[in-house]
């Protein structure tokens, strides 16, 4: 039986090879299997959990639509629209956050992270974010959810607060309790300058990531300069997963190559970096670059990007408009 996706990407500016690797590729791959029914979400309500400029927020809305059609995602196929548009996402979050306990909201480690030191200052919304996720799976009644590995305490979260409101209106199985899809390896793409931080549009180096709007030049160039420690490249695994930087270009080079570990390490064993990382650049150049030239004509075709997403939100209306109603109902308004 095909499964019903649902997955979400803020529109916050440079995607990047991160979110390609951990969520978009597998966007693609469910979209291709006919037996799925698929929503893909440019969630621009999680975006202003942190301070947006209005003219940036409009702009990177189309190009996350531009960079799921240029990835490869068939708008006939699956649904594309932004989240604002739908207001039973706004409606059923509230009504969520009455069912989701201040405990469970506590322990989410993304707030933490975003927050910092300074969390007296974050956002109300950035602190009830994973009741707004939560609420976006549900509405459609979603069996999986395509995420990178740092989403996974949130959809567990998801699945505690679709128990909790079925056990409280006694409704089993109202809603869905969604599974989660998560790459098994390489799930987490980490900093081209930090093995130990992941991957992140909201970094200031422009270095620490592989946009999916970078030029042939500028990949080669960024993988040339991705950090690496002075050793000569890893001879077996249990080495290679002592070595932050080393695993994450061999995972990035396995993940897109379709290589396993064990091939790449036996291939470049105790050769230097160069080398490996003239290959690296070339299947990246040979995936991504593509993509980037069809994300900068789409671009310039505004209109084509607007009605995607009204279509879109049509259609996401119609399946949302739905589920509120019933929860109205549950619920006793
Ligand atoms: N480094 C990553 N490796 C694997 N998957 C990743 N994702 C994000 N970063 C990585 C996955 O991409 C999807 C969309 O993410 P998002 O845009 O909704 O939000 P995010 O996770 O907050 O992305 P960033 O890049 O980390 O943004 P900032 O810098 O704002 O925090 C999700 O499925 C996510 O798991």
């Amino acid at each position: 039986m095909g499964k019903k996706i649902f997955s979400g990407v803020q529109p916050t500016g440079n995607l990047h090879l991160g979110n390609y690797l951990g969520a978009i590729k597998n966007f693609v791959d469910l979209n291709n299997n006919n037996e799925n029914s698929c929503v893909f979400c440019v969630v621009d309500l999680h975006a202003i959990t942190v301070n947006q400029d209005p003219k940036d927020l409009r702009n990177n809305i189309r190009e996350t639509v531009a960079t799921f059609l240029a990835s490869g995602i068939d708008a006939k196929k699956s649904i594309i629209f932004n989240q604002s548009k739908v207001s039973a996402h706004s409606e059923a979050a509230w009504i969520l956050s009455c069912i989701a306990r201040m405990g469970w909201l506590n322990r989410m480690t993304q707030f933490k992270e975003k927050a910092g030191k300074d969390k007296e200052k974050a956002s109300i919304g950035l602190y009830s974010y994973p009741v707004l996720m939560a609420a976006d799976i549900l509405l459609y009644d979603t069996t999986h959810v395509p995420v990178g590995d740092d989403q996974k305490q949130h959809l567990e979260l998801c699945r505690d607060i679709a128990q909790k409101f079925n056990n409280d209106f006694e409704v089993k199985d109202f809603f869905k309790i969604p599974e989660p899809l998560i790459q098994k390896q390489f799930s987490r793409i980490m900093s081209l300058k930090d093995g130990s931080r992941k991957m992140s549009k909201s970094e200031l180096s422009d270095l620490s990531r592989i946009n999916l709007t970078d030029d042939k030049d500028q990949i080669i160039n960024k993988i040339k300069k991705a950090k690496t420690d002075p050793l000569p490249m890893p001879s077996n695994l249990e080495e290679l997963n002592k070595r932050a930087e080393a695993r994450n270009l061999i995972g990035i080079y396995s993940s897109l190559s379709g290589l396993t570990l064990e091939k790449i390490i036996q291939e470049f064993s105790g050769k230097n970096f160069s080398e490996f990382k003239d290959n690296l650049s070339q299947v990246v150049v040979d995936k991504i670059a593509p993509i980037s030239v069809e994300i900068k004509k789409l671009l310039n075709e505004k209109d084509y990007l607007d009605k995607i997403l009204l279509e879109g939100s049509k259609k996401a209306n119609d399946i949302a408009s739905k589920k509120i109603k019933k929860i109205h109902e549950l619920v006793g308004f």
